[in-house]
């Protein structure tokens, strides 16, 4: 007999947890989540694997199946704090706050006299309250005025001492990007002025274009696609060092998910706008998850730019965020999204160029779908580990594509350890551009060059470069990071 068939379930649970525990802390989630997942195949009754996987999920943006985690610990165990805490946060996360604060009461009627406890439910009271007061504010406002409209950066002065890239008359030139790009490095800011200026020429020309965008790649030329920047600007620069400025002859696409998270954010984004204002045939760039108000509220966009810049960009960059196109379709080939595909079968391509896309994310519908889909392994559709948007198997994928005379679906979305990940019998590529993704994740970025006309996906992958010292979600919402 060996020994460890001579251990009962109940042993060899408590053995599982451990070595999850010790993936947890090497920030192998996906491990821990698998070796959790045993640990209750064996003992279902403690809710202390529950909690722990739970925590796991939150830290791969896994929010859906956290609260479900998390409410099994509770109902396993009423007693135990750290459900309602797990899920509380979870429910924080997803910018649920009202469900959160009720978590984190009961956490502080189970332990009245935890001094944690008692500051989190008031960070958190805080947090309701000031959403409360934002959406009573904004009340009638939202539809009717353009923030965008009322400007008119011509009228703003710059003073004589300011050093920093200037742009002479209405056209933005590589010279002054290049001159940013240099002032962004020394961590220098560009002038209020010309940022207007950047953020207000982008969204015209965003703003003419259709919700689905056709893009044509000529014979022997070449066309990068990114996934997710999230805010790592100097991995930013690394891919343009790798693969070149984007110009004419060398066009991108960057697929969503600009800002958030990083603490380069708006570098990113008067970046690739910038380079959007000077190539418009050149610079494609699709709306992701986090190109809306609620995410950059929680995870750092709009701290972000109320201290480098002021209270109007972020209102500004809320409004131009709205007119970015939601999908892209490369020679009628390849067709890019942030997510991926949908709830119901028979989408065409027309219908996602009808779709009314100037408006915050809906909850549900063809929109949100394009935004927050994952792939799953499973042939079908399944409820999204998000708890946003719905997972989708290899044969909706296929379905969609040959509905619709397609070859390849690329999206992004989610943090791959190689940058990449091939799927669904070779149709469906996702692809992530954020090297050791908050600093934390140690997995690689990658991009993808397609060449015409084969458009054969060409794969690069890349890893972090180092950036100055200040931590990802240094300007995210107080109270998440209390959490994270
Ligand atoms: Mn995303």
């Amino acid at each position: 007999m060996d020994d460890n068939s001579s251990k009962s379930d109940v042993q060899k649970a408590e053995d599982l947890k451990i070595q999850a525990n010790d993936a947890f802390k090497a920030n192998k989630f996906a491990q821990a989540i698998d070796l959790y997942s045993q640990a209750i195949e064996l003992n279902s009754s403690n809710a202390v694997y529950w909690a722990n996987r739970a925590f796991a999920h939150t830290k791969l943006e896994e929010y859906g199946s956290a609260v479900q985690d998390a409410t099994k610990a509770i109902e396993v165990d009423p007693k135990y704090s750290k459900g309602y805490y797990r899920r509380g946060a979870a429910y924080l996360a997803m910018g649920k706050f009202k469900e959160a604060l009720k978590d984190f009461q009961q956490v502080k009627r189970i332990c009245p006299n935890d001094p944690d406890a008692t500051r989190k439910l008031k960070e958190c009271e805080k947090a309701v309250q000031k959403i409360r007061f934002e959406e009573a504010i904004s009340v009638g406002h939202t539809e009717t005025r353009s923030i965008a409209d009322s400007i008119d950066y011509h009228t703003i002065e710059v003073e004589p001492q300011y050093t920093g890239a200037r742009i002479d008359g209405d056209a933005v030139t590589l010279d002054f990007v290049k001159q940013m790009l240099d002032d962004f490095k020394k961590q220098k800011c560009i002038h209020k002025r010309y940022a207007f200026q950047i953020v207000l020429q982008a969204r015209d020309l965003f703003r003419s274009m259709p919700s689905l965008v056709d893009v044509n790649v000529p014979n022997s030329g070449h066309f990068t696609v990114c996934g997710d920047v999230h805010g790592q600007f100097f991995d930013l620069l690394n891919i343009f060092e790798l693969n070149g400025l984007p110009s004419e002859e060398n066009p991108y696409l960057f697929n969503g998910d600009f800002v958030d998270r990083g603490s380069f954010s708006l570098e990113v984004i008067l970046t690739l706008f910038a380079f959007k204002c000077l190539y418009p045939r050149a610079m494609y760039l699709a709306r992701g998850n986090h190109e809306s108000k609620s995410m950059n509220k929680i995870y750092g966009f709009e701290g972000e730019v109320k201290s480098k810049l002021n209270d109007t960009f972020i209102e500004l960059f809320a409004e131009v965020f709205c007119c970015l196109p939601l999908a892209h379709v490369i020679n009628n080939k390849v067709f890019v999204v942030h997510g991926g595909l949908f709830s119901v079968d028979g989408v065409k391509l027309s219908d996602i160029r009808a779709i009314d896309r100037f408006r915050e994310p809906p909850e549900e519908g063809l929109m949100c779908e394009i935004l927050w889909s994952d792939p799953q392994p499973q042939l079908g559709r399944g409820p999204s580990k998000r708890g946003v948007g719905l997972s989708f198997g290899a044969d909706v994928t296929k379905r969609f594509l040959q509905d619709n005379n397609l070859e390849l679906l690329v999206r992004s979305h989610e943090v791959k350890d190689e940058g990449y990940e091939i799927e669904h019998d070779g149709k469906l590529i996702t692809v992530f551009s954020a090297p050791n993704y908050c600093d934390q994740m140690g997995n690689k970025g990658a991009f993808i060059r397609f060449t015409a006309p084969e458009l054969k996906p060409d794969i690069v992958t890349f890893s972090a470069v180092p950036h100055p010292d200040v931590k990802p979600m240094a300007y995210a919402n107080n109270f998440l990071r209390m959490f994270q």
